[in-house]
């Protein structure tokens, strides 16, 4: 008796739960989806003003041990390359402008910053190729640049290297209804190509916060993961073909729209993940998957840890083909989000809970996918998983519950310095290293955890005042020994870039990155192409 009371009242409760409101107005109960998200953050546009906020120096916050030297063997720039660059890219495309460079120098966290006196926009393959082969043959080095919204320092210079940015290269070549193919010219930004593609009825496989201002060139040279792997997988198996231009100016058409080719090595995989350090990436093309009509978001609060991980394993189980999403954020980047995001409301505004959980479902079937997921969140709080939740009743409400997770990165760079660490490990021991920091910083700093909890990658943030190096003593090589020990990965899905360049032992062998050594030097034998980045500095030419 006492047991069906209790299932009742959670009958009840998931009853109000489900058809709680968040904002007056809206008939809706399900996405026929018209599924835009609204216009998002664009973080170059938006955010030109953070450097003065936090009053943040520029130098290299990062690591103590990304100090680096400048390499000898680089030329300087001079009038007669100037002039080279304007004769066949047109004075425009050839910016000196101080302004222009400050920004294009500094990266998005305004944690790095370069030198660079020249920034080139190229507008086709054979430009690209023509830089390339110039710069090559007088050993001035490049930093291949894009959005400009890389976490890890690869995507400005460290020094006076010239920055390329193929953003005018931003024509959709071909789209093919019948398999869902996309190509596309690399400076595509990302929002655009999602645009493009709900117009024709499909998704890009790949969807993340910064997508207002990254270029699927960016995002297919740092493999970027995002909010989506965890229904589509990785660029690796999304990115069906592209090319690139090597450091000698030779392009490498492999631009194949085909799903199986084995004809020998799969050499586009090279450069996917690779952040510039072996071509620049000028067209791709990518797989693409039909829309589906219905789409919906739950926000939910957890007591502890333990609970969305279990939350995990059942959404896994009981949501099956139709799970797109399941993002986690802790208290404390709620508290920052609703502290720092002007217009940002907490769906759950009752109490404060230690854990949100947002879980997306997409499927073809309205009644049925919101059937199964109510059965699944009713067992859920049955089984005590799920303390609270809403779900979403609009597109606007659908956007909101997504702008508080897509938003925890622009809320800690509003909160001040930020020392970012993005980390694969075991879903079940994420967690613990937030706790673990915590307790080794005590009040020094705040320590925030979220991330893509259904691709076991926790976004480990730690939020102070100002940079200071007794904070980041404590922090490195603490993290990195931490997640080694736990056969985890120093780099999710930011890549490794300057920051972690040196680090790259504690998740590789020292076999395996002698062998990417030896590629780099196949590919680009003078090192010119994003020097300082990807590999450790002592194996640097
Ligand atoms: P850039 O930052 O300009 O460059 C990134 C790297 O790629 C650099 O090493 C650069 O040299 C190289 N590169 C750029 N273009 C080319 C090219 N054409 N050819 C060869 N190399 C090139 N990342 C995720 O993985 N998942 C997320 O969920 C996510 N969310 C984010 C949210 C915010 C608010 C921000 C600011 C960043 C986020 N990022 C995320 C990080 C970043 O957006 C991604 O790494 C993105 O893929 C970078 O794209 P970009 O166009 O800005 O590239
Ligand atoms: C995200 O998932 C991004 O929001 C950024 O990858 C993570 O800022 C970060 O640490
Ligand atoms: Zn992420």
């Amino acid at each position: 008796m006492e047991k069906l009371r209790a299932t009742s009242n959670l009958r009840r409760s998931l009853k109000s739960l489900l058809n709680r409101r968040l904002s007056s107005g809206s008939d809706f109960t399900h996405f026929n989806q018209k599924r835009s998200f609204q216009t998002s953050f664009n973080p170059i546009r938006d955010y030109k003003s953070v450097g003065e906020v936090n009053a943040v120096q520029y130098r290299c916050f990062s690591s103590v041990s990304t100090l680096v030297q400048r390499n000898p063997s680089f030329s300087t720039l001079n009038s007669d390359d100037i002039s080279y660059f304007k004769r066949f890219l047109g004075e425009k495309n050839v910016i000196q402008d101080e302004d222009r460079l400050e920004t294009v120098n500094t990266d998005w966290m305004h944690k790095y910053k370069g030198s660079s006196k020249l920034l080139l926009q190229p507008r086709s393959t054979e430009e690209v190729s023509q830089i390339l082969r110039y710069c090559n043959s007088r050993c001035l080095a490049v930093v291949p640049q894009a959005g400009n919204t890389g976490l890890v320092g690869g995507s400005v210079p460290v020094f006076d290297e010239v920055i390329v940015n193929v953003g005018s290269m931003n024509n959709i070549i071909s789209f093919d209804k019948v398999s869902g193919i996309l190509v596309c010219e690399a400076g595509c930004i990302l929002e655009n190509l999602i645009s493009f593609l709900d117009n024709k009825g499909f998704v890009m496989p790949l969807d993340l916060g910064a997508k207002g201002s990254c270029q699927i060139g960016g995002n297919v040279s740092t493999n970027a993961g995002g909010l989506r792997l965890v229904r589509y997988g990785s660029l690796h198996g999304n990115v069906l073909g592209l090319e690139a231009v090597l450091a000698n100016g030779d392009v490498l058409d492999m631009l194949g729209t085909l799903r199986k080719d084995n004809t020998g090595y799969d050499l586009k995989h090279l450069f996917i993940g690779s952040e510039g350090s072996l071509g620049i990436v000028t067209k791709v093309s990518i797989l693409t998957p039909p829309k589906l009509s219905s789409v919906n978001l739950a926000f939910l609060a957890c007591k502890d840890y333990s609970s969305c991980q279990k939350l995990l394993v059942e959404a896994k189980r009981k949501l099956g083909e139709i799970l797109s999403a399941i993002e986690f954020l802790d208290d404390q980047a709620m508290v920052l989000v609703l502290h720092h995001l002007d217009g940002v409301r907490n769906p759950l505004p009752t109490s404060m809970h230690n854990f949100y959980v947002l879980i997306e479902t997409t499927g073809s079937d309205e009644s049925f996918d919101r059937e199964k997921l109510e059965a699944f969140l009713l067992s859920s709080m049955e089984g005590g998983l799920i303390s609270d939740g809403v779900l979403a009743q609009d597109i606007n409400q659908l956007s909101s519950f997504w702008r508080i997770r897509e938003g925890v990165p622009e809320a800690l760079m509003k909160a001040g310095a930020v020392y970012k660490y993005d980390l694969s490990l075991p879903v079940e021991k994420m967690y613990n290293l937030v706790d673990d920091m915590r307790v080794r910083l005590g009040n020094l700093a705040k320590v925030v955890g979220y991330g893509h909890l259904g691709d076991g990658n926790l976004h480990l943030n730690i939020s102070a005042p100002q940079y200071n190096d007794a904070i980041l003593q404590q922090i490195e090589p603490y993290v990195y020994e931490w997640t080694s020990k736990h056969r985890g990965s120093i780099s999710a899905e930011h890549g490794l870039g300057l920051m972690k360049a040196n680090q790259i032992y504690y998740s590789k062998t020292p076999e395996t990155v002698q062998i990417m050594a030896s590629i780099k030097t196949l590919l680009d034998p003078n090192g010119i192409l994003n020097p300082y980045k990807v590999l450790p500095h002592s194996l640097n030419r």
